[in-house]
């Protein structure tokens, strides 16, 4: 049995994520977003203008963020899962950390499990094993409420490395296939902008880990922070830092404006085929 997410990994181009919000509180997309229909809408511009996957999240990760009810996020996000599914065969990517959203998000037709706290939840590593479903482990220093307070690291880039290698140990473990497992070194959560800038500019060394390296930039407080933008101002920036990465060995990009995005990575992997 294969799955989207997989025969996505073995082309050798790079691959667009497309971000989707369900949340009330999210101000990238406004709350413009909230039905199920108008969620249909959006993706499928995405899908028009070249992403390869929808992410689709319930729950704010946020800086400062509340945690969302389960209840609550199972009822944002099984609509628009359902809709999108049974109206394209776009790759849907499920942004939870919870057991109970993997199960009825991939029930409703999601291919890959994208999860910022990189399955440590009770159950989450065996849920995703039973599920057979592509993982996303993202690397995070503390929790969404209070990551931006103090971060401290040895050698942020080590660091991150080293959590995700032990990360990636526990899921083949549990028995998930190395071959479904893509890492990220989880921009903004728990960092300054100077251990974000080193992340980016090492990004190489995550190469090492031997798998798909995603990375997710797209209009956040370090793009704002070096051009002191606003949200809405963040685009050529976000850009800017999607072929750095490209560069030095991401593969699969988490953004907002897939079309700007998409355009930029078809010049950087045409480069990168040339003699
Ligand atoms: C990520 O990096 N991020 S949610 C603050 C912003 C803009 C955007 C305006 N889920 C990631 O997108 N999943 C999120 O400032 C993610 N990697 C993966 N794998 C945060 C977000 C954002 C936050």
């Amino acid at each position: 049995m294969s799955n989207r997410i997989v025969q996505l990994l073995n082309q050798q181009r790079p691959i667009v994520m497309g971000i989707l919000n369900t949340t009330p509180d999210s101000f990238s997309d406004g709350g413009d977003y909230l039905s199920a229909s108008n969620a249909l809408d959006h993706a499928q511009q995405m899908i028009a203008e070249g992403a390869d996957i929808i992410d689709i999240g319930g729950e704010s990760t946020r800086p400062g963020a509340q945690p969302v009810a389960l209840e609550d996020e199972i009822n944002r996000v099984v609509p628009v899962i359902s809709e999108i599914r049974n109206n394209s065969e776009i790759a849907i990517s499920i942004d939870t950390s919870k057991p109970e959203v993997m199960r009825a998000a991939v029930a409703a037709g999601a291919d890959l499990v994208n999860d910022v706290n990189a399955l440590r939840a009770e159950s989450a590593v065996e849920t995703c094993a039973e599920l057979a479903v592509p993982v996303c482990l993202m690397h995070m220093q503390g929790e969404p409420r209070t990551m931006q307070h103090s971060p401290q690291y040895e050698n942020v880039v080590e660091d991150v490395a080293d959590y995700l290698q032990q990360r990636m140990q526990a899921c083949v473990q549990a028995g998930i296939k190395k071959e479904r497992i893509i890492v990220d070194p989880g921009f903004g959560f728990g960092k300054t902008l100077a251990h974000n800038l080193s992340l980016l500019k090492h990004l190489d060394a995550l190469q090492a880990l031997g798998l798909p390296l995603l990375i997710g930039i797209s209009r956040k407080s370090m793009i704002g922070a070096i051009l002191d933008a606003e949200v809405d101002q963040r685009l050529h920036g976000s850009v800017a830092a999607a072929v750095l990465a490209f560069t030095r060995g991401a593969k699969i990009f988490r953004v907002h404006d897939v079309k700007p995005t998409v355009d930029a990575l078809k010049v950087c992997d045409a480069m990168s085929n040339a003699q």
